[in-house]
């Protein structure tokens, strides 16, 4: 203590706010040495040398990946943890009841144990960070402290990073403080591990009125690389709401027609409905002329602009995607963004030092090894990947990377696409018949669940906007919060429901999707300029088979009819029996959300 000021450099910033927060940091964690990080190529070589020679990282051939790594997690730390992520707002109601809440000063109390001396025998980065393009005024600054140099070259890739952020940031400029320790101090002669974390004490708090993120005990994705779903939806969400801008779990893209005009779209899924796919989406050749391009495959920071529209920048840099099911069949886009640069977490690792997943490949190569460091192979029982394992690769490596998708007013978004995994009932995409409507159909969101651990197969999960695990306040308050801006805007942004997973009763996907999805995207683009012709229905605007393009695609007036089909008495059931969700949170919801049920109810 005392000569903490001597630990780290303090002529890198002026901004004396952040000095005083990293001087009470140092203060705390302890750490044997403090490191600014800069963002620069050496810097990055060093990391990712340090990690490689204490067995952290494995570097891949150097000219089947290019500047590429693996990392395996420890088992118990791949994924994030929703059970110990809270809201800590001052009263309980703010932070809603589908939030984990804790008081305040409780929780700064138990975090203060945790983090006293946790930084014991490691070094302590700091990681100035920019959530959003440099010098764009819908951007928001952050410093991330972390013992983590995962976490520090995930975020160079994830963010805008290191020393020019501070050099943009001056004196005064607000900031949002992100503590994070992997929670593992080396005390004297103590020996690390190749991926240090402490999953019994794990905590992810966010402190909404106060701006501030404190992570504790896990080193993988959103735990770890706070700029992402902490700062830019769960204390973005706040600032949003506070100050009438949108903060959503949404992909962005732009669709240019043969003629050259530009649309962008925005769209929210929940987990397993190939959002990233989406995001790169490439169009059936038939469709001469029409092209999509990609500003995020993720979240959407949306700026109410002088004209009464929604303008919409990308908080990223970077795609930390799923990597199980992306291949080039799925996704030709992605797999170009990871073909350099680009570090892979719980892949499995192949013969001639590349990565192998599940869907990449029908036949697996021989002499694999798993997520988990063991030798594998197709007969083995678990997966060679873990079903989270990621990539983190540039945006700037996309080919479908949008010319303005470092804009610093952002493009214009003229449509909302909610969409989920609905077996049955739900048609392949109808439009809303105004905001509230649509704001309806967002806040009903719903998706089948895939995988064992999610619950029981084929069970619905009720995902509004797919923020459920992602707001950082009242739920109830967040529809309000959507009513209020569509009141405001003079330039309402079109709004559509989609489900590319309806299936018959055979169990056959009634929709080929992927690359055919551009059919639906070029009718909803249509849309919103009035082009395109649709036919008034129960659930909202459809379209009628002749009014898609099926140009180079052949397809069943009957299978049409099926994919496009509604059960009014099954739905109207289904709506009256009223979601678990709407019940969960019934005490907030605004009247409008349940006008939109009886206008529902009664149309059906
Ligand atoms: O990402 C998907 N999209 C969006 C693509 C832009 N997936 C993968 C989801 C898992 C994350 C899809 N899966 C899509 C889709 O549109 N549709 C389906 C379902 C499906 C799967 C296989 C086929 C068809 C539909 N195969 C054949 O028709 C041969
Ligand atoms: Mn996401």
């Amino acid at each position: 203590m005392g000569n903490n000021k001597e630990l780290y450099d303090r002529s890198r910033t002026s901004n004396i706010a952040l000095l005083k927060w990293l001087d009470k940091m140092v203060d705390m964690c302890q750490p044997a040495s403090v490191r600014w990080c800069d963002g620069s190529d050496a810097e990055w070589n060093e990391l990712c040398g340090l990690m490689e020679q204490n067995g952290s990282m494995i570097r891949l051939d150097e000219k089947k990946r290019p500047n590429s790594y693996l990392v395996r997690s420890d088992p118990r730390d791949v994924a994030r943890v929703e059970s110990r992520t809270f809201i800590c707002s001052y009263g309980k109601e703010d932070a809603g009841p589908t939030n984990n809440w804790e008081e305040p000063r409780k929780m700064r109390a138990k975090l203060k144990r945790l983090f006293k001396g946790c930084m014991e025998g490691r070094v302590m980065y700091l990681v100035p960070f920019c959530m959003g393009p440099l010098g764009s005024p819908i951007s928001q600054y952050g410093v991330q402290v972390t013992d983590s140099p995962y976490a520090v070259l995930n975020m160079r890739i994830m963010t805008r990073m290191g020393q020019s952020v501070l050099d943009a940031m001056g004196e005064k400029d607000f900031f949002i403080p992100c503590l994070h320790s992997v929670g593992m101090p080396l005390g004297e002669g103590m020996e690390d591990v190749p991926w240090p974390c402490d999953p019994d004490n794990t905590y992810i708090v966010h402190f909404p009125e106060q701006r501030t993120i404190v992570s504790y005990g896990s080193g993988y994705g959103g735990n770890a690389l706070l700029g992402k779903k902490c700062l830019a939806l769960r204390i973005a969400s706040c600032m949003a709401r506070d100050n009438q801008w949108m903060a959503e779990h949404m992909l962005i893209l732009g669709v240019e027609s043969p003629d050259g005009e530009k649309t962008y779209v925005a769209g929210a899924f929940p987990s397993a409905c190939g959002k990233t796919n989406m995001a790169m989406l490439v169009p059936p050749d038939s469709m001469e002329g029409w092209k999509v391009t990609t500003v995020g495959d993720d979240i959407a920071w949306l700026k109410p602009d002088e004209e009464g529209g929604l303008r919409a920048i990308n908080p990223e840099a970077g795609f930390f995607g799923v990597a199980p099911g992306t291949s080039w069949e799925t996704n030709p886009n992605a797999m170009e963004s990871m073909k350099e640069n680009t570090i892979f977490t719980n892949v499995a690792l192949t013969a001639d030092g590349d990565v192998w997943w599940e869907g990449l490949t029908k036949v697996a190569p021989e002499g694999i090894i798993d997520w988990r460091g063991n030798p594998w192979s197709p007969s083995s029982e678990t997966p060679a990947a873990h079903p989270n394992a990621r990539f983190t690769a540039p945006a700037s490596q996309c080919p479908t990377i949008d010319k303005d998708w470092e804009s610093p007013t952002g493009v214009p978004i003229a449509a909302f696409v909610f969409g989920g995994r609905r077996m049955s009932d739900i048609p392949l995409v109808y439009q809303s018949f105004n905001w509230n409507h649509g704001v309806y159909l967002g806040a009903t969101l719903a998706s089948e669940t895939t995988a064992a651990a999610e619950g029981k197969l084929g069970n619905l999960r009720r995902d509004p906007m797919a923020m459920l695990p992602f707001c950082g306040y009242n739920m109830g308050d967040y529809f309000r919060h959507w009513i209020r801006m569509g009141k405001k805007l003079e330039n309402k942004p079109r709004i559509f429901h989609v489900n590319w997973f309806r299936k018959d009763e055979e169990g056959n996907f009634l929709w080929p999707g992927f690359r055919e999805n551009m059919r639906v995207l070029r009718w909803m683009v249509e849309r919103t300029s009035g082009k395109a012709r649709a036919v008034e229905g129960p659930l909202g605007w459809a379209p009628r088979k002749k009014d898609l393009d099926w140009s180079g695609m052949e397809f069943d007036e009957e299978k049409w009819n099926e994919l496009m089909s509604i059960d009014p008495e099954s739905l109207r059931m289904q709506t009256l029996r009223h979601e678990e969700l709407f019940l969960q949170i019934s005490e907030y919801l605004p009247k409008e959300m349940l006008f939109e049920r009886e206008l529902l109810v009664s149309r059906l």
